[in-house]
């Protein structure tokens, strides 16, 4: 490694030892960065010392910011932290806040300084703040003044937290008015390429949050692999979309892409199912970036607004059914762009340009990666097997002291523990999460496939298919459903669900039982939480039997 340029040595003291990485593929001329690399240079400098300073960066409701404004305000930061806060470089900043022009000024600010970003989603309680705070040894937090109640209550709770900067309080120390009387120029910290910039706490669906470590070099990876040769934007495009800067789906389709190409992007606060769609319109944004529901979601939404701005549009965070890639197609003109990423590879590791995407697949590993299916004991099954996804390439998964870095990463191999089948032509199908494979009287049911059957029926909003506890079968599949509008639950709909999706797929597979719910347990980051649909599967079976 290069030699570094953190005085607090913190992150580099803590990363797995060597023979735990994965391995790295550089091969492509596009990753061959050079060893002194400071991100926030090339994503916002650079477009001022090339003279297009003027062009618009940021759009939010409440400003606008040109690349030029926006770096005065990140020099004016760093020279608060620095300065005021007794930052060093390699020390972590706690950055709270929903999406605005603030927050991104912050995170480059701790970018360009020389520090470790360690972003939280916005609706976070104490003790979830705590976590991280006390896991990555954080002394300064940047916040939103929105979110301080939660912030205070977590503060009480760490120690080592020395300060906490709230911006949009207008108070006399908030962060507007330290960085009024700061100076407008600072030079980046003389960063390794190595040199970890940003700890990405995974949102947890079982278990401890991982902290997962990666490198300004990573930062540069994700732009010039997925971004460049599939999503492929022009510095015309206008970006918008509805994950938080703390998901790194949202900072990579948000911040990390438009800025690497000297784009635009809309900041949102707000991003439900009429924000987002209203936005579109009122901006004209070409290229949104969201999760499956969210496009389905919208389809119920197209007569109120005009998308027709739109040119590209990605989906990612879970499986994009079949059923809404064709749904979006037909309303809008627009092929979804499925990709599959995850906070351990930084971004999207398989997807598709519009011209290769073959509708429910995910597609072929992005230029610069490489992907297999392997077996339990890790050996590489032919084309047509299902098996464990293992992928590499120039990023990959280094967790902040973890364990079970040694789960993740295996041979050199990233396993992200889902279920896939790649095809004769090298494409790879999504077929579940390792652990929401059901096995029900022997058979192994994908619960993801039988959502996807169920969610082609117009009664159905949303749902979720997982194994309920059966006497007789051992597992039975068992569904969740959310219904749209107009539709009654009872056991006349629920018979005419199970004959539609006995009629989708293979007859076996079909929901035994249904249960209509009025909404989905989800994640922060909009996943649905099959294991809290597994526990109350196991309860309810339960209680059936002892009642
Ligand atoms: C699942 C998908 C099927 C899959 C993420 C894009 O989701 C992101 O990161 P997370 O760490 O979760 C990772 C897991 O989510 N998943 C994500 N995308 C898909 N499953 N089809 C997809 N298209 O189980 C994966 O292992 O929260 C997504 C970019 C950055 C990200 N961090």
């Amino acid at each position: 490694m290069a030699y570094t340029a953190h005085v607090d040595t913190f992150t580099r003291n803590n990363l797995p030892p060597r023979d735990q990485w994965p391995a790295f593929l550089f091969t492509r001329p596009e990753f061959q960065f050079p060893e002194r690399l400071n991100c926030a240079v090339a994503f916002l400098d650079r477009w001022i010392d090339e003279g297009r300073g003027d062009e618009p960066c940021l759009i939010s409701p409440a400003e606008t910011l040109t690349y030029r404004e926006l770096q005065e305000r990140v020099n004016r930061i760093c020279n608060v932290l620095v300065k005021q806060l007794g930052f060093v470089p390699g020390n972590r900043v706690l950055l709270r806040s929903a999406n605005n022009p603030m927050m991104v000024a912050a995170y480059l600010a701790v970018l360009k300084s020389g520090g470790v970003v360690v972003a939280t989603m916005p609706m976070l309680r104490a003790k979830e703040i705590a976590y991280p705070l006390n896991k990555a040894r954080i002394g300064v937090a940047l916040c939103d003044h929105r979110l301080a109640e939660e912030m205070e209550r977590a503060k009480a709770m760490v120690p080592d937290l020395q300060h906490v900067v709230y911006w949009g309080s207008g108070a006399p120390d908030s962060l507007e008015a330290l960085i009024a009387t700061a100076s407008p120029e600072f030079d980046a910290a003389d960063t390794a390429a190595d040199d970890v910039c940003l700890i990405g706490f995974t949102s947890g669906t079982t278990g401890e949050p991982k902290g997962t470590m990666h490198f300004h070099r990573d930062m540069l990876a994700i732009c010039d692999g997925y971004s460049l040769n599939v999503l492929r934007p022009e510095p015309t495009d206008r970006f918008i979309g509805s994950p938080p800067l703390a998901f790194t789906f949202g900072l990579g389709g948000l911040v990390l892409f438009p800025m690497r190409v000297g784009a635009s992007t809309v900041l949102l606060e707000k991003a439900g199912p009429d924000d987002l769609p209203a936005a579109i319109m009122q901006y004209k944004a070409t290229i949104c970036f969201t999760a499956p529901t969210a496009y389905r979601a919208m389809l119920t939404k197209l007569g109120s607004y005009d998308l027709s701005s739109l040119r590209k549009c990605v989906s990612a965070g879970e499986a994009l059914p079949k059923d809404t890639f064709e749904a979006w197609r037909n309303a809008t003109g627009i092929k979804l762009m499925d990709g599959i990423g995850a906070t351990e590879m930084l971004h999207i590791f398989i997807a598709a340009t519009e011209e290769e995407i073959r509708p429910g697949a995910t597609g072929k590993p992005v230029p610069g990666y490489e992907a297999k299916v392997i077996d339990d004991e890790g050996r590489t099954l032919p084309p047509g097997s299902i098996g464990r996804l293992a992928v590499r390439g120039p990023t990959g998964c280094r967790y902040l002291a973890d364990e079970r870095q040694r789960n993740y990463v295996q041979n050199g191999w990233n396993v992200t523990g889902d279920t896939y089948l790649m095809d004769e032509d090298g494409y790879f199908w999504y077929q579940a999460r390792s652990d929401d494979m059901i096995v029900s009287a022997g058979y192994n049911i994908a619960g993801p496939e039988v959502e996807a059957a169920l969610l082609t029926h117009q009664a159905v909003a949303e749902c979720g298919v997982v194994g309920a506890p059966d006497d007789g079968r051992g597992t039975v599949v068992k569904a969740y459903v959310v219904l749209r509008s107009g539709f009654r639950p009872g056991p006349d709909l629920t018979k005419v669900l199970q004959d539609h999706v006995k009629a989708e797929i293979a007859p076996y597979k079909y929901p035994r039982l249904i249960e209509y719910v009025e909404a989905l347990p989800r994640t922060q980051t909009g996943k649905l939480q099959r294991f809290q649909l597994r526990l109350m599967a196991a309860e309810q079976s339960w209680e059936a039997k002892v009642s």
